[in-house]
């Protein structure tokens, strides 16, 4: 049982209390309940296991484990089963489209019996959700929006979840005695933002015996095809993993061949014909000559081009650059300092400032900013100037009592409609980090949108701009602005372009990465963490960075502590 099932169990309890009218406060806690989970780097079932106490972990409370122990145990939960007999099953997909919450669920079942996505989309498309008293013509396009965004993310993964399902796999297959290498190839290992499916190469000399022993998982759910070069099966979530077979003298060509991309490919076996050689998943050949095939840096040589990084092969230049050893030297994991976007319970974060602080101190960094909301985000209880003062206090308190980590007082200001932003001049100059984010006002014009971002931007009190396209992958478009001009313009005030780390957004997106270069920009990773472990996002910053050709110098956050001191003239 993984978080993710975990988390969705205990979400849709949540959903069907809201949709039921309960107490708010038990609404939220399940809802914070699954978030948590759903974050969570621990496994869960494991915890369970070794017989751990859950209610102390964030936002778990005495009955949510007891219900926990329960997913764990059985799959499901009795309260869970109780809400949904009581309540359509279909109300908590269609909950999903973005800008329906249960309540309107309810009431489009309720007044025009809509049980389902494709109910609601075929309302919608026929005018009748324009109708209903609250939803109107605006709205009803915004729902067939939010479905389309829907579908196309259906079966995709997101990183967090893509590394729970390899975790698992590492465990078994490391337990399978006839397996003696095994590799993850696909988009996994180019690091792309979601993942469809998870494509595995074992080498095995008893083959039949390694069938035997990997189909003996307990995470498989079915074996769609059983075969001598490759099985696939189905995980209990639904996601597909192809195993294939290869011997040791073609793994390498395998690997090439399987983490792709097929455009990448199509492009090396171009080179390889140009030579009157053959490239496929077996090797390079000449004739029937194996030239390379044991591993990827032969063959690539053998096309006279350096290793390429798994993260590059979109055929978006990167062969080019290959050839005239031009290749970005990436970033990489272990270049990163600190970490400059973090909230605590002070808004709508799960830990104290000190427990952030010394998780961070743990990781090896040198410094972290508490970046909590500002007042516009009443939902997570932003902070007005005078509790941002009073809480920055706070952090510079928590800072004197590490001093093996700056911890820097910050925010994470709202940018209003206009482009002001959601607290005073005064109180912004007082901080050390200031992040300028959008979350509301989301609706603008493109040339509304870019120049409310470029006045943000142009304020003279901001050091990053927060993941900067707004959006949430599978649930939210991006904004619509003029990236070129928000780019060049925080290229010119010396703003950081934030990629926010955290996996439902990873924004920045690897292409605008490029883009922003281009434009001169700096940039900064963020976790956006909401609990200590979220800071183990940053790899998946650090992964989208990677794959847009951004290397050390071009991220603030490798830098040394004394070095962003001077950056911020705090020398
Ligand atoms: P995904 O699973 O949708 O996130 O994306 P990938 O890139 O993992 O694609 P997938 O699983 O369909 O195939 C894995 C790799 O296998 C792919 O990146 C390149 C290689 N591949 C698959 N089909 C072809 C093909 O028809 N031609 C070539 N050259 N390579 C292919
Ligand atoms: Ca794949
Ligand atoms: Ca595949
Ligand atoms: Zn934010």
């Amino acid at each position: 049982m993984e978080n993710k099932r975990i988390a969705d169990i205990l979400a849709e309890i949540g959903d069907l209390l809201e949709i039921e009218g309960a107490n708010a406060f038990r609404v939220r806690a399940y809802q914070a309940a699954a978030r948590s989970v759903r974050d969570m780097s621990q496994r869960l079932a494991d915890l369970v296991d070794a017989g751990e106490d859950l209610s102390e972990l964030p936002a778990i409370g005495e009955s949510t484990a007891e219900k926990i122990v329960e997913i764990v145990e059985t799959e499901t939960c009795e309260r869970l089963e109780e809400l949904r007999r009581r309540l359509p099953r279909a109300l908590p997909e269609v909950v999903h489209v973005e800008g329906i919450g249960p309540k309107k669920a309810a009431r489009l079942h309720e007044e025009l019996g809509i049980d389902s996505v494709d109910d609601l989309a075929a309302a919608a498309e026929a005018g009748e959700v324009r109708e209903l008293e609250g939803f109107g013509r605006r709205s009803e396009a915004k729902i067939l929006e939010g479905i389309e965004t829907l579908r196309r993310s259906t079966g995709r993964m997101l990183r967090n979840e893509a590394d729970e399902h390899v975790e698992s796999l590492r465990r078994h297959l490391e337990s399978c005695r006839s397996v003696h290498r095994w590799e993850v190839a696909g988009s996994y290992r180019r690091g792309k933002e979601t993942v469809g499916d998870l494509d595995v190469l074992v080498h095995a000399e008893d083959r039949e015996r390694a069938s035997e022993e990997i189909l003996a998982a307990d995470v498989i759910d079915d074996v769609a095809s059983r075969g001598d070069e490759r099985i696939t099966v189905h995980l209990a979530s639904g996601v597909q993993v192809d195993v294939r077979f290869f011997e040791p003298e073609a793994f390498g060509a395998a690997l090439l061949y399987f983490t792709g991309s097929k455009d990448h490919n199509i492009a090396l076996r171009r080179m390889a014909q140009e030579r009157d050689w053959k490239l496929n998943e077996y090797g390079l050949f000449e004739a029937d000559r194996r030239l390379a095939g044991a591993d990827e840096e032969a063959i690539y040589r053998k096309l006279d081009l350096p290793w390429i990084a798994p993260e590059l092969r979109e055929d978006r230049g990167e062969i080019e650059a290959a050839r005239r050893d031009e290749l970005p030297s990436l970033l990489s994991l272990d270049d990163i300092r600190g970490d400059l976007h973090a909230h605590t319970d002070a808004t709508d974060g799960l830990q104290s400032i000190d427990e952030m602080a010394a998780a961070a101190r743990d990781r090896g960094w040198e410094y972290l900013a508490i970046t909590d909301h500002s007042q516009r985000v009443r939902v997570a209880g932003g902070l007005d100037d005078e509790a941002c003062l009073a809480h920055a206090a706070r952090i510079r308190e928590v800072d004197a009592a590490h001093p093996d980590i700056w911890v820097l007082a910050g925010i994470e200001v709202d940018i209003l409609e206009h482009g002001d932003l959601d607290l005073a001049a005064e109180t912004l100059a007082e901080l050390d980090w200031v992040v300028a984010s959008i979350h509301y006002h989301r609706e603008l014009g493109e040339q509304a949108m870019t120049d409310r971002i470029v006045r943000a931007v142009e304020s003279g009190l901001v050091h990053a701009l927060g993941h900067p396209l707004g959006r949430m992958l599978g649930a939210r478009e991006p904004l619509r602005f003029d990236t070129e001009r928000v780019f060049a313009a925080c290229a010119a005030s010396g703003v950081c372009v934030e990629i926010d780390a955290q996996p439902e957004r990873l924004d920045l997106p690897d292409t605008h990465c490029r883009q922003a270069r281009q434009a001169g920009a700096t940039f900064v990773i963020g976790t956006d963490a909401h609990r200590a472990d979220n800071l183990d996002f940053m790899a998946y910053g650090v992964q989208v960075a990677r794959r847009g050709w951004l290397g050390k110098d071009d991220v603030v956050n490798t830098g040394s502590a004394a070095a962003l001191r001077r950056r911020l003239g705090r020398g």
